[in-house]
This record gives C-alpha cells, sequence and structure tokens, in this order.
C-alpha cells in the first residue's frame, strides 16, 4: 500500500507501546521517557475511557508525547481520533472495528501515513486489508484487563491460523502480553508484540521494555 516499506514497518512493530494517560500510575511522559530509552519501537497514543483527557487537554498530550517519539525516531500512532493525527500530522492512526471504517481513514490520511486496523477474524483480516490498512493488530491474544469490550482469548496459535490462509501483512500481536509469553508469540509468527500493561504498569518501564526487545536479539 503506498509509500509505506512494510520490510521497516514490520520491524517498527517489533516492540509497540500502547497508552494513554489512565494506563500509568505516574506521568505518560515519563513512562514514555523510559519505554523509549529501554528500546520500543513504536508508541500508540490511546486516550480512551472514562476520564480519558479530550480537547486541548489531549492535543497538548499527543504533542508532548509526539515530541518525545521524534527525537527519538520512534514512530508516533494516534488511536481512533483521525482528526487528531491529521491536526498534529502523526505518523499514522489505528483503528478498531468499532472506530470509522477503515477504508474511509484511509481516503482521509491518504498514502504517507500508516494505517493499522485491528482484527479479531480472518474475515476482519482480509476486510482490513482491502480496506488498505499497512499492518493488522490482532488479539486478544491472552487474558486482558486493559480494554473492557475485549473479546474471547484466542492464544498464539491463532497468529498461525492467519499465516496459513495466506495474511501476508505485517501482523502485531496483542492482548495480555508480556516477557514471559513474548516468545511464543514471536514463534507463533508475529511480526511484534503490542503491550500496554507490561510496559505501563511495570515497576520499571525502561527494564520491561528492554526485556521485550531482547527478545527480538535472541
Ligand atoms: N486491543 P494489555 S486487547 C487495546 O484484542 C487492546 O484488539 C485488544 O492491553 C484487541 O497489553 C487490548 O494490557 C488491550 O493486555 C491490551
Amino acid at each position: 500500500m503506498g509509500r509505506i516499506d512494510l520490510t521497516l514497518l514490520s520491524d517498527q512493530l517489533n516492540v509497540y507501546f500502547i497508552a494513554g494517560s489512565r494506563d500509568c500510575t505516574s506521568p505518560l511522559p515519563l513512562v514514555l521517557n523510559e519505554a523509549i530509552a529501554g528500546g520500543i519501537t513504536m508508541f500508540q497514543f490511546r486516550e480512551k475511557g472514562p476520564g480519558a483527557l479530550e480537547g486541548q487537554m489531549k492535543k497538548a498530550l499527543a504533542l508532548q508525547l509526539f515530541t518525545q517519539c521524534k527525537e527519538a525516531d520512534v514512530p508516533f500512532i494516534v488511536n481512533d481520533d483521525v482528526e487528531l493525527a491529521l491536526q498534529i500530522d502523526a505518523d499514522g492512526i489505528h483503528v478498531g472495528q468499532e472506530d470509522e471504517d477503515a477504508a474511509s481513514v484511509r481516503k482521509r490520511i491518504g498514502k504517507n501515513k500508516i494505517l493499522g486496523v485491528s482484527a479479531h477474524s480472518v474475515e476482519e483480516a482480509y476486510r482490513a486489508i482491502e480496506a488498505g490498512a499497512d499492518y493488522l493488530g490482532i488479539g486478544p491474544i491472552y487474558e486482558t484487563s486493559s480494554k473492557d469490550d475485549a473479546e474471547e482469548v484466542k492464544g498464539p496459535g491463532w497468529i498461525r491460523e492467519l499465516r496459513e490462509n495466506g495474511v501476508d501483512l505485517p501482523l502485531v500481536a496483542i492482548g495480555g502480553i508480556n516477557t514471559d509469553n513474548g516468545s511464543d508469540v514471536l514463534h507463533a509468527g508475529a511480526d511484534g508484540l503490542s503491550v500496554i500493561s507490561a510496559i505501563s504498569k511495570a515497576a520499571s518501564p525502561f527494564e520491561a521494555a528492554r526485556e521485550l526487545k531482547a527478545l527480538f536479539d535472541q
């Protein structure tokens, strides 16, 4: 799809940290600093749920986090809020099945921004590819407490199933992934691990990110 280099993108998806201000016990910019120092390769700003920032406060936080990412050359993706992604000229946007239709998002953002789409079935995966997704977020692989309306747990075997069904777009797995189960997920064929709590709620986000990154060097 377009100008996105999919080989580069599959590397950038390796350690994909996702967070909003509500996911962290200390201020998100501090957590992100540590995560960047630990070696995350992509960041998604996902400001959602009760108590989430809105309007100018949300935009101000997005700009601050985006600046941190730019300095470290870490792509900055906005979850769901296409308007915000366009306003601040983010590197990309990620939409779920319940968000704006992926094909319409692709039209709005053009070909030069990364488009990620969540898929929970082979059919959704194909529809997302058709709509112009650059990568798919697939889950939940394990039990998660970070998404209230998460679907049924699928296990790492589902990643293999998608590959066997010919899904060859970069895949990043999500849902309950951590340093203990991450290598099973990679062996099943994922290009990357996306995590909220494994980093945002870690005693040391730096160490957590470093350990996740180390799984790719083994
Ligand atoms: N999407 P944690 S699971 C944001 O299945 C999200 O599409 C999911 O958080 C999906 O790493 C999930 O703390 C939450 O389990 C991931």
